[in-house]
């Protein structure tokens, strides 16, 4: 077993013993302002074969206020008894918000809920599965198969990644993601009884890049956006998040890095696991945020227990980062220091990975209408005059 991988699991699993899971990340979800990734927030949903008392328990829109430390309950609850038909309702969350001012088509699209369920049962189980589909005659593709609401489930922020468009086409449009609907959907084995399943935070990412080049089938470890542009000046909250995506893995167990900026341009601020990485053991990220460039340090571990093999195999967002923006005009590299990335499997081997770095800039300027700019042709307008009252002139006869 490599000695490296060995000591950071144990020091991993150390530090969740003390310090537990990371805290909720400070820059609410889809306020960042920043053009690409597009966050879309759901603003509606609907209850379906619930009774009238099924009502949820805490207000709505806590499932869509951006902040990952909002929780909204709903109640399982009928009064039918044991033996009755078997029901099964779900919660249809749909109005995914598209920008205002699109600037990039989207690329591919990640859906991620966090939840949790606090009830123990005793032997019935009822269970549950995620699904979305785009309007309402497409079929509902899966998240998360049927799961047994068997045992208590800490917060997990389930990130589904690059998923197919249900209306068949190859790619998705805006209009696909304002009629996007996500659904969790119940399926009941016993009556229910009064237990609650909690919803903390549901939103789409919308991306543009492609992914990396991934030759031969390599692992490969990157920064998406490839180019984060630049924040509104005006924002609240001048923040911009990266996401760290791995392609092909295999059998990924952990993950750590540290991640490097200019400091006079950006400020590490938090970092938060997605994934199979979601509910992780690890400490709080470490961030030095003065240093040159300053930095941010993350190690994570899936959960336990992690049978020998059955570690992540695929692609996902493994982590999102956010930084603070000082100067909304400047840049700076987004920067996996080198020697710091180890990838480890099951077995504590460190996988091999190929880096791709990430860059922040200024937003991009609008492509100008007139391709001089509307500045020279604002200029030259008169001259057309003068030019057309000189040609017009009455002519001198030249004998
Ligand atoms: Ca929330």
């Amino acid at each position: 077993m490599n000695k490296h991988i060995k000591y950071s699991v144990l020091i991993i699993l150390g530090l969740a013993l003390f310090i537990g899971l990371v805290k909720a990340q400070p820059i609410p979800i889809g306020t960042t302002l920043q053009p690409e990734p597009f966050d879309s927030n759901p603003s509606a949903y609907a209850l379906n074969g619930f009774t009238a008392t099924q009502v949820p328990t805490t207000s709505p829109p806590n499932w869509w206020d951006g902040s990952l430390g909002t929780p909204g309950a709903i109640t399982l609850f009928s009064s039918l008894s044991p033996g009755t038909s078997i029901s099964t309702a779900y919660v249809n969350v749909t109005g995914f918000k598209t920008p205002v001012s699109p600037v990039f088509n989207p690329g591919w699209v990640d859906i991620q809920v966090s939840y949790s369920y606090s009830s123990v049962a005793a032997s019935a189980w009822d269970s549950f599965r995620l699904e979305y589909t785009v309007g309402t005659t497409n079929p509902w593709k899966t998240l998360l198969p049927d799961t047994v609401l068997q045992n208590v489930i800490p917060q997990t922020n389930n990130a589904f990644s690059q998923l197919a468009n249900p209306t068949g086409a190859a790619t998705w449009s805006w209009t696909d993601i304002a009629s996007l609907r996500v659904r969790i959907f119940f399926t009941k084995s016993a009556p229910w009884d009064f237990k609650t399943f909690v919803v903390w935070e549901i939103w789409a990412t919308i991306h543009n890049n492609p992914l990396p080049p991934t030759d031969g089938g390599a692992t490969t470890l990157s920064v998406q956006p490839r180019i984060v542009y630049g924040v509104d000046s005006t924002s609240a909250v001048p923040g911009v998040f990266v996401e760290v995506y791995v392609e092909n893995a295999h059998d990924m167990f952990t993950y750590e890095f540290n991640m490097t900026v200019d400091p006079t341009v950006l400020t590490p601020l938090e970092a938060d696991p997605l994934g199979p990485w979601a509910s992780a053991l690890g400490g709080s990220p470490i961030i030095d945020p003065s240093a040159t460039p300053s930095w941010i340090y993350v190690s994570f571990g899936m959960p336990p227990p992690v049978p020998v093999g059955s570690a992540f195999t695929g692609n996902a967002p493994v982590c999102r980062i956010y930084f603070l923006v000082n100067v909304p005009s400047g840049a700076s590299d987004i920067i996996f220091k080198p020697g710091t990335v180890i990838l480890g499997d099951s077995q504590g081997i460190q996988i091999p990975a190929t880096i791709y770095n990430g860059h922040y800039q200024a937003a991009v300027p609008p492509v100008p209408e007139f391709p001089l700019g509307i500045d020279i042709v604002m200029l030259l307008a008169p001259a057309v005059a003068i030019v057309y009252l000189w040609r017009a002139r009455p002519k001198k006869r030249v004998n």
